[in-house]
């Protein structure tokens, strides 16, 4: 029984800057050779941050057929192992909350994308990181429809927009563990790398083919376990791509022996993308 992740949620962001009556996202502060307080890279002490309980993410389900919910993109600020970071996130955490549908059941989500306007134009090569404002909704995993405002990776939903994303869950999909997050090309592995993930449940414990209707599995704790590689500076902050380093947040639990858990584990970095229960 162990978890590493600290999260302290406080307010604010920096100011942002005005260019010809258009406010823009504030420029990232050049990286000191001294930075933040914590942030600097090296080993972290278990010993001081690990051992808190598990904290699992808010879990949303569907009511009558639906899981309505908004998603908030924008940057928060939050405590990793004492580093005041400051990311693009989902709902002010560094984890998004867990959606919990069924089959032949319907995701509709109305993505607030609040960030703001970054001022950098389109570049000539579009293999050049950009669109780091810019985000979208993919569902990793299911087999539903890429078009429309379905589970479409194509896509743009820029900054200060709002956007509905409506995904069917067909009927006769397979239950099991799934994971949502930006899949803007130009930006996806820098906001992935920002914790911009969560978790997606496909359940029916009604459906005999199903590991959900299994009598131990139907009673037993569901935990859901999301493992991110976050990524920032020394100032807390990742504004290129330069600045991808090892990170520092960890999140980790441990079945107790005793009990009958169904622990679905997730792997949601840019790095390598795996899901096992
Ligand atoms: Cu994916």
């Amino acid at each position: 029984m162990a978890v590493a992740l600290l999260i302290l949620t406080v307010a604010g962001c920096a100011p942002a800057r005005q260019t010809h009556g258009v406010s823009l996202a504030p420029k990232p502060e050049a990286v000191t050779a001294s930075g933040k307080p914590g942030c600097a890279q090296g080993p972290l002490n278990a010993e001081e941050w690990g051992g808190q309980p598990f904290r699992p993410a808010p879990v949303l389900r569907s009511r009558n057929g639906t899981l309505t919910s908004d998603l908030v993109v924008d940057y928060h600020s939050s405590e990793i192992a004492g580093c005041q970071t400051h990311l693009r996130g989902y709902d002010g955490a560094l984890v998004g909350r867990t959606l919990r549908v069924r089959p032949g059941e319907t995701l509709s989500i109305t993505l607030r994308n609040q960030l703001l306007p970054d001022g950098v134009p389109e570049p000539d090569d579009v293999n050049t990181p950009h669109n780091f404002n810019t985000t979208n909704f993919h569902s990793h995993g299911l087999h539903v429809s890429p078009a429309g405002n379905a589970d479409n990776v194509l896509r743009l939903m820029p900054p200060q927009s709002e956007s509905l994303v409506e995904i069917h869950v067909p009927q006769d999909h397979p239950t099991g563990t799934f994971w949502y997050h930006s899949h803007v090309h130009g930006s996806t592995a820098l906001q992935v790398s920002s914790g911009m993930a969560g978790a997606i449940i496909v359940e029916n414990p009604d459906d005999p083919r199903s590991l959900d209707s299994v009598p131990e599995i139907r009673a037993a704790k569901d935990q859901v376990l999301l493992l991110q590689q976050i990524s920032y500076d020394a100032n807390g902050e990742i504004e290129n791509y330069d600045q991808f380093g090892p990170g520092a947040g960890r999140n980790q639990a441990a079945c107790q022996p005793s009990t009958v858990r169904l622990c679905r584990c997730l792997s949601c970095t840019p790095a390598r993308c795996s899901v096992g229960a």
